[in-house]
């Protein structure tokens, strides 16, 4: 795995090249004629936002993140699929947990036809080995550093950030890491793998055609999912004082066949080491792609109360207000939902988690949620909370997401649409207000009871690089310029 790791990680280079034979086949869109204008100034307007706040040059932010990583294998979806000879299923039907390859199939072509992100455990480790093996073949395929925690450390720390990140990797994995960010975890010799099948928008398979870009990633982890960090993590998160406490990479954990009673006692020992963080600490859960009912419900239990901060994406927000609701999990949701639509989904989910913590007077109130759409960026956060520079960290968000996916750190406005209306109503209940999109000032912020809501449109990347990981470096960015 170590030499395969190796070579890997010299194909990174070649990512350029790549980048470029993605973007052939990638769905290409070029904004009318008029609207160009109108994006350069969005976009100028943005970066205005964004610069508005300078990080402090004296003393750099600490953040602790946990758990795991893994390496990701990037392979263009359909090639995959074709390369293993598995033909386009007639029935896209949703799995918890994929056995074998029908299922594969099935489960690919229920979340690949509307573009929406799904992650799945696939027991059946031939299968995945066959998947992994096939990936390896195959040109164009790329390796990087994987996880929730390492993208969002990684991100962290190139935004100015010293930090602690818990996992447990290979020694060359190590090597790779910025110098900003001190590893607690064991040393293991086979990494976990994922697999990241990406999908441009347009891109067909069969009858199917993706509505959007976006990935279906699958793994069959062996240490992820028993945060084997924890330990290590929490000895040393002791003596260093975090600023800032980021939970994720728990989705690992999602359909895993535990043993009776395993789950639970790691989450508990998880939610100890939150209850001890300082209150000086914010402690923030980035959620993920979970469809495992008895997983959520302890996730419910054990680390929501003790978040202030909550960080998810479109689909991941139905699912969990849904539960909060007391009703069975969403698996599929609509992957381009109006703004009106995500607004009033978070404030009732604000409500809800605030009203479970007055109920239980235990762990913290909730005091912001992040949601981050294709089309833009939303944000809660409590008045008078510790969150500073909301508008500005909204902003970073939304120019992170194109960032992200269209692979660069300059953002060409050729490659880039507004996909989010003219204007939008903040609400759906009848009378809302609605709000221009202004191009000089795209953020809009308004306040409502005890907080203050801030969107943003996304300039969206028209040649898609990667989306996986998009979430993790996105809600990262938001959060750097909050602390
Ligand atoms: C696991 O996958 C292999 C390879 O696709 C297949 O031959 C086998 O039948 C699968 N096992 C189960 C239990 O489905
Ligand atoms: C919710 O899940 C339970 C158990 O999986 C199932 O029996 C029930 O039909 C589901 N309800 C709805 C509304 O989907
Ligand atoms: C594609 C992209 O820009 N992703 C970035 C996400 O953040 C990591 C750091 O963890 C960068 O290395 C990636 O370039």
């Amino acid at each position: 795995m170590a030499s395969a790791l190796r070579s890997g990680f010299s194909i990174l280079k070649y990512g350029t090249v790549l980048s470029f034979a993605v973007a052939l086949i990638a769905y290409w869109c070029r904004s009318p004629k008029g609207l160009d204008e109108r994006l350069d100034t969005v976009l100028s307007s943005l970066l205005r936002a964004e610069r508005k706040v300078g990080m402090s040059n004296f003393a750099r932010p600490k953040v602790a993140i946990g758990f795991g990583g893994c390496v990701d294998i990037i392979v263009d979806g359909v090639t995959l699929l074709n390369k293993i000879g598995l033909p386009p299923t007639s029935q896209p039907l949703h799995h918890d947990y994929i056995e074998n390859a029908e299922q594969l199939a099935q489960s690919f072509a229920y979340f690949f036809a509307p573009g929406a992100a799904s992650e799945r455990f696939v027991t059946n480790e031939t299968l995945f080995s066959q998947l992994v093996e096939a990936s390896r073949e195959l040109p164009g395929n790329r390796w990087s550093v994987g996880g929730n925690a390492p993208v969002m450390a990684g991100r962290m720390a190139i935004e100015g950030c010293d930090v602690l990140l818990g996992g447990s990797f290979s020694p060359d994995f190590n090597d790779i890491l910025s110098q900003h960010i001190r590893v607690a975890g064991n040393t293991v010799e086979e990494p976990d793998i994922h697999l990241i099948l990406e999908y441009p928008s347009g891109a067909s398979w069969g009858p199917y055609t993706s509505r959007r870009a976006n990935r279906y990633i699958v793994h069959s982890d062996d240490h992820n999912p028993y945060l084997d960090s924890m330990d290590e993590f929490e000895k040393q998160l002791k003596g260093f004082e975090p600023d800032l406490l980021v939970v994720g990479g728990l989705q690992m954990m999602d359909s895993f066949p535990f043993k009776h009673g395993e789950r639970q006692a790691l989450l508990n020992r998880l939610a100890r080491l939150l209850t001890s963080a300082s209150p000086e600490t914010g402690v923030h859960f980035e959620m993920a792609s979970f469809v495992d009912e008895g997983l959520l419900g302890d996730l419910l239990e054990f680390v929501l109360p003790h978040a202030d901060s909550l960080g998810m994406n479109e689909q991941e927000l139905p699912n969990l207000l849904s539960l909060f609701r007391g009703s069975n999990v969403t698996v599929l949701s609509d992957p381009n939902p109006r703004v009106a639509t995500v607004l009033d989904q978070m404030r009732e989910l604000y409500r809800l988690v605030n009203e479970r913590h007055q109920e239980t007077g235990a762990g913290r109130r909730l005091t912001r949620l992040h949601v981050h759409t294709l089309a833009f960026q939303a944000m809660i956060v409590t008045k008078g909370s510790q969150w500073k520079n909301t508008m500005s960290a909204v902003a970073k968000a939304s120019l992170t997401a194109n960032r992200h996916v269209c692979g660069s750190a300059d953002i060409d406005p050729s490659k880039a649409r507004l996909i989010m209306d003219e204007s939008f109503s903040v609400s759906r209940r009848e009378g809302s207000q609605r709000i221009p999109l202004q191009e000089s000032r795209p953020v809009s912020c308004w306040e409502e009871e005890d907080y203050e809501i801030c969107v943003a449109p996304v300039l969206v990347c028209t040649e898609v690089y990667q989306t996986a990981g998009g979430g993790d470096n996105i809600s990262a960015a938001g959060l750097v310029l909050q602390i």
